[in-house]
C-alpha cells in the first residue's frame, strides 16, 4: 500500500495529541519490580453490562431495523435495499453487508423470509454465523511463559487491557510479568504500574526514553528466572519523530524471539471499537506489517458503532479474543457471539 505514511502520520499525529500528562520521571535504569497487592474479583452481570454498553448500537441499527420491518407482512426487494443502508450505516461495513444482504436475497427467493420478524431473526443468525469462526479463546496455557505482544496505535487502550488481562491470569492463579515496553512517556509505565500493583503481577521497566527492546530483554530473563506463566508486553503506539513504529516493533520481536523461541506467541491488535470503520483500516495496515494473531476490541460501552464487530470478524478474519466495555478490570471479557448478538437484537 502506498499510503501507509500518510495514514499513519495523520492517525499518530492525530491521537498523539490525546496522549495523558507527564507522570513522575523514573531514575534507575535498572528493571524495577512491583510487588503483589490486592486481588479483583471477577463480577458477575455481564450481558446486563454488555447490553447497557451496547444500547446505543442496539438504537441505531436494530431500531431502524425494527422501525423497518415492524409489522411488515410483505418482504421485498425493496425492503432489502433499505435494510441494506442501515446496516452501512452501523459500521457493519460495505463488504461486509453486500455479502449479508445477498444471502438474505437467496433466503428470499427460497420464500423463508414470509414477514418482518423471519427477516429479523435470519438477519440475527446470518450475523452470528459471520462472527462465531472467530470467536476463538486465547489459550496461554502452553507454552510457559506465554507471551502477549500488545499492539495498537496511542489511545487505543492496549495498556487499560493489560491491566486487566494481567488481572484476570493472576486470578487464574497463574504468575504474570509485564513489560513497560512503551518508554516514551515515563506517564505510561506508571499508568501500567498502578494496574500491575493493584492486580498484584510483576512489572519490569525502565526509565523513560529507554530502549523498549532492552526492557524486552530484561523481561525476557525476569520471567524465566522467576518461572512466569504469562508475560505481557506494552508497547508505545504512535509514531515517534525519531522512530519508526514498525521497525521498532520488529526489533521488540526479534529480541523477544531470541530470548524465549517461539515467543511472542499473540500478537494481540488493540482495537477501538468508538472509531468504527477507522479500526478496520488501521487494523489491515498493522496486518500488512506484522503478524496479528488476535484482536482485542475496546470501548464498546457507549459507542454507537457497535456494529463494527461484524466488520472486525468477517473482514479481518483474525481471532477477536476479547472485548472491553468499561474501563474497569471486569470490563474486559473473552469475545461471545452468541452473546453479543442477543445483547444486540434484544
Ligand atoms: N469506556 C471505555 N474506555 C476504555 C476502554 N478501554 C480503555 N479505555 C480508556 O481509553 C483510554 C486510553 O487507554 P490506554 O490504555 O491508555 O490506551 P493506550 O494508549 O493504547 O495504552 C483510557 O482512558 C482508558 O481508560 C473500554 O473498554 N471502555
Ligand atoms: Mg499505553
Amino acid at each position: 500500500m502506498s499510503d501507509n505514511k500518510g495514514f499513519f502520520g495523520n492517525l499518530f499525529g492525530k491521537l498523539a495529541g490525546g496522549a495523558s500528562a507527564d507522570g513522575e520521571a523514573i531514575s534507575d535504569d535498572e528493571p524495577v519490580v512491583k510487588k503483589p497487592a490486592l486481588q479483583e474479583k471477577p463480577q458477575s452481570g455481564f450481558f446486563d453490562r454488555l447490553k447497557q454498553g451496547l444500547s446505543k448500537t442496539s438504537e441505531t441499527l436494530v431500531g431502524k431495523i425494527d422501525r423497518l420491518l415492524l409489522g411488515r407482512k410483505e418482504i421485498d426487494a425493496d425492503t432489502l435495499e433499505e435494510l441494506e443502508e442501515i446496516l452501512i450505516s452501523a459500521d457493519i461495513g460495505v463488504t461486509t453487508t453486500v455479502e449479508l444482504v445477498r444471502g438474505l436475497e437467496q433466503r428470499l427467493k427460497r420464500n423463508e423470509l414470509k414477514d418482518g420478524a423471519a427477516l429479523r431473526a435470519a438477519l440475527k443468525e446470518d450475523i452470528l454465523a459471520r462472527i462465531e469462526p472467530y470467536a476463538i479463546p486465547l489459550d496461554v496455557s502452553v507454552p510457559s511463559p506465554f507471551v502477549i505482544l500488545v499492539i495498537g496505535v496511542n489511545g487505543v487502550g492496549k495498556t487499560t487491557t493489560i491491566g486487566k488481562l494481567a488481572s484476570r491470569y493472576q486470578g487464574e492463579g497463574k504468575k504474570v510479568l509485564v513489560a513497560a515496553g512503551d518508554t516514551f512517556r515515563a506517564a505510561a509505565a506508571e499508568q501500567l504500574a498502578v494496574w500491575t500493583d493493584r492486580a498484584g503481577v510483576d512489572l519490569v521497566r525502565h526509565k523513560e526514553g529507554a530502549d523498549p527492546s532492552a526492557v524486552v530483554f530484561d523481561a525476557c530473563k525476569a520471567a524465566l528466572a522467576r518461572g512466569a506463566d504469562v508475560m505481557i508486553v506494552d508497547t508505545a503506539g504512535r509514531l515517534h519523530t525519531k522512530v519508526n513504529l514498525m521497525e521498532e516493533l520488529k526489533k521488540i520481536c526479534r529480541i523477544i524471539g531470541r530470548e524465549l523461541p517461539g515467543a511472542p506467541h499473540e500478537s494481540l491488535l488493540v482495537l477501538d471499537a468508538s472509531t468504527g470503520q477507522n479500526a478496520i483500516s488501521q487494523a489491515k495496515l498493522f496486518k500488512e506489517v506484522s503478524a496479528v494473531s488476535g484482536i482485542a476490541l475496546t470501548k464498546l460501552d457507549g459507542s454507537a458503532k457497535g456494529g463494527v464487530v461484524v466488520a472486525v470478524c468477517s473482514e479481518l478474519k483474525v481471532p477477536l479474543r476479547f472485548i472491553g466495555i468499561g474501563e474497569s478490570v471486569e470490563d474486559l471479557r473473552e469475545f461471545e457471539p452468541r452473546q453479543f448478538v442477543d445483547a444486540l437484537f434484544q
